[in-house]
């Protein structure tokens, strides 16, 4: 075939691929079957293949596209992504209409009522109509480059259409990826059929397959996006938000249509009343709705406070109670041998979820309520929360309900429950109750402590019931029982190859993983650092005194206790034991201590983006050179290091006269030497 005709069918194709892509993601109207619109595709796969330099950046053909941007460099945000104050009531909702109305004189203000999709939140970049750059929100001043992993979403245009309205040159829009609550069922229906641990809410997938180092991995998660906000509306010649959202859909961009401009905070009331409801049926998760002023002028008079616009509020709804009966009163045993009771519910509807357990606390919890198996309760669910027991319907209870009580000995294990004194919670004494070596092998192949991929609930407890493992360190010797993993249900050759894979290639952690991975008391995250960079093996922490521990700048008694007493138990050398016959790495490169460093003693803030390093590496950099990384400015802070775009950090030190660095200058003057 000859170029030109090429050239007019790759034109053709393109054209014809964008406007089915928009038909199906965000109009949900397809018009021509997949198989049609993969034939398409395929047929301009292969003309680009044949004329690669006929290929475009905006080529539908380059969703899934390069590698990621390398570790998410760092965007910063202009004008700063804001986050919302929030309204939990009707009252809450009048006393903003006040604020705003005063603000403006007693102007007549219009209010545009917007669902909050439960997402997260991303700030896209358009630069004569082509998509050039998307980030997360971030901090809302300084978010990451996630751009290649944007591309994947069908919803998001590649280039936009100004045939109906003119684009302008440069265009910057924000709105919030999600993902609908079907996908994340089919991919957790998938993920249940490998034994891989489940997605546990629409936000958190969709920030995960945001943060996917590999956009194939993006596009497997189906995202999806709404938009909300032009960016610098007025400057663009919008006179009010509700006409810049009408454009952003001429544009072609996906915006929600459940929006309403509202004439007064009565009709906003109106509005919000009829969605208490119906926001369950909603095909995504909304976590309130957004009340906006209209005219962008008005906006720019009310202006911000420190943290938010004042032209904006978030509704919150209240917590949700239904009631239901209590048909039994189960016991979980912890990983730290803690036993929380639950109630077992008879299966109630709440806040668009069904409930089936509800947590009782603790054992003072159920007394001071009388709580009993029978009784109809009232159950109350706010968002995330996990439900909660509020109280009994005591005319409903049954006659021969019984009071309620502790049993004496662990149900897991049988051996003699403990309510140490002053504490509330009840405890089963056996270390080695299957209950809590379940809990324990959990946290440590979990994300934040060893991160054994693919480890998850349903593969430990059964690598436990078959006798397969009885604590963490045998994990390290499952390749000697490659046979009887085989014969566990849904262990192929590949899945067994898999976890046999991912457990090796986490011997060699850094040593405050494999800390952190022991699930000692009241040790978490921070203190297996300090623990780490501090003593530099494992060996040199089991052989520390209590007063050693305790002088450790920000590790505290309480902590110095728990750690002593754990390497104290023979339980716990056994494990270390096997574990470093195991060939688990027990060093670390010990860190030089603030007692040492040319920061030793110093507070550090680090405002802006550095050319050098990224922010967890600069404030690991302080760290190391003995000083301290703080996140805001006070007076404490001994200095700043200003990077490109520094924002209020640097405002505020210039205000207190604190010494102000640019990276080069804190090269030279503390790394270089
Ligand atoms: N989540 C949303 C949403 C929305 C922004 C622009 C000015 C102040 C907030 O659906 N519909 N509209 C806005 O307006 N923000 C939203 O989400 C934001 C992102 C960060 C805090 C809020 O969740």
């Amino acid at each position: 075939m000859d170029r030109s005709w090429a050239e007019r069918r790759i034109a053709e194709l393109t054209a014809t691929i964008r406007h089915h892509e928009y038909l199906y993601y965000v109009r949900n109207e397809p018009e021509i079957s997949d198989a049609a619109f993969d034939g398409l595709m395929e047929e301009l796969k292969r003309l680009e293949a044949a004329f690669p330099d006929l290929r475009r950046p905006d080529s539908p053909t380059q969703r899934v596209g390069g590698a990621a941007a390398p570790d998410f460099a760092k965007v910063p945000h202009q004008p700063p992504m804001y986050s919302l104050d929030n309204a939990f009531s009707e009252a809450d909702l009048r006393d903003f209409d006040r604020r705003v109305r005063e603000g403006l004189g007693g102007e007549p203000v219009a209010y545009v009522c917007e669902l909050k999709i439960d997402g997260l939140s991303i700030s896209l970049r358009y630069e004569d109509g082509l998509f050039v750059q998307g980030a997360t929100r971030g901090d809302g001043e300084i978010g990451e480059d996630v751009t290649e992993n944007l591309r994947t979403i069908g919803s998001i245009p590649l280039r936009l259409d100004g045939s109906e309205a003119p684009v302008p040159p440069r265009l910057i829009v924000r709105g919030e990826v999600f993902m609908t609550k079907q996908v994340l069922e089919e991919l957790n229906a998938a993920l249940a059929a490998e034994g891989k641990p489940l997605l546990q809410n629409p936000r958190n997938a969709a920030a995960g397959g945001l943060r996917q180092k590999d956009p194939r991995k993006t596009r497997e998660r189906r995202l999806d996006a709404f938009l909300y906000q032009v960016a610098e509306a007025d400057q663009l010649g919008f006179s009010d938000h509700w006409s810049a959202l009408e454009r952003l859909a001429v544009w072609r961009f996906k915006v929600n249509p459940h929006r309403r401009l509202a004439g007064s905070i009565d009709e906003v009331i109106d509005w919000i009343k009829g969605w208490q409801e119906r926001r369950h049926d909603l095909p995504y998760e909304i976590d309130g709705l957004v009340i906006k002023v209209n005219d962008l002028s008005q906006q720019r008079r009310l202006g911000f406070t420190s943290k938010f616009p004042r032209w904006a509020i978030a509704y919150k709804f209240p917590a949700e109670e239904r009631e239901t009966t209590v048909v039994g009163i189960s016991l979980e045993v912890g990983r730290t041998g803690v036993v929380t009771p639950a109630a077992e519910l008879a299966p109630v509807r709440i806040a668009g979820t069904t409930v089936k357990r509800a947590t009782l606390h603790n054992e003072d919890y159920i007394r001071e309520k009388d709580i009993r198996i029978g009784d109809t309760v009232i159950v109350r669910k706010a968002g995330e929360i996990i439900p909660e027991v509020v109280r009994v319907v005591l005319e409903k209870r049954p006659p021969d309900a019984q009071p309620w009580s502790f049993p004496a000995e662990c149900p897991a294990c049988g051996a003699e429950l403990v309510r140490p004194e002053g504490e509330a919670a009840v405890r089963c004494t056996n270390s080695l109750c299957p209950a809590q070596q379940y809990r324990a092998i959990l946290h440590f192949a979990s994300r934040d402590a060893m991160n054994i991929e693919g480890l998850g609930e349903a593969l430990v407890q059964s690598l436990l019931e078959h006798g397969l493992i009885e604590d963490a360190a045998d994990l390290y010797r499952l390749r000697e029982k490659r046979d009887a993993l085989l014969s566990l249900e849904r262990m192929g050759e590949k899945s067994v190859e898999n976890l046999l894979a991912a457990i090796d290639a986490t011997r060699q952690n850094p040593l405050h993983r494999l800390i952190f991975a022991l699930g000692i008391r009241h040790v978490g995250e921070r203190a297996a650092r300090l623990l780490a960079d501090h003593f530099g093996s494992m060996e040199a922490i089991e052989q520390a005194g209590l007063d050693e521990l305790t002088a450790i700048p920000g590790l505290g008694p309480k902590i110095a206790e728990s750690v002593r007493s754990y390497f104290a138990s023979p339980r716990s050398h056994q494990l270390l034991a096997k574990l470093r016959a195991a060939g688990v790495n027990m060093v670390g490169e010990k860190k030089t201590g603030p007692a040492e460093g040319p920061l030793a003693g110093m507070t550090v803030v680090v405002t802006g983006t550095l050319a050098r390093w990224g922010r967890k590496e600069i404030e690991a950099l302080i760290q190391e050179l003995g000083g301290k990384a703080a996140g805001s400015v006070s007076r404490k802070t001994s200095f700043v290091v200003a990077g490109e775009a520094a924002g209020s950090k640097l405002k505020k030190a210039q205000e207190l006269g604190i010494p102000v660095l640019t990276e080069d200058e804190f090269y030279v003057r503390y790394v270089q030497g």
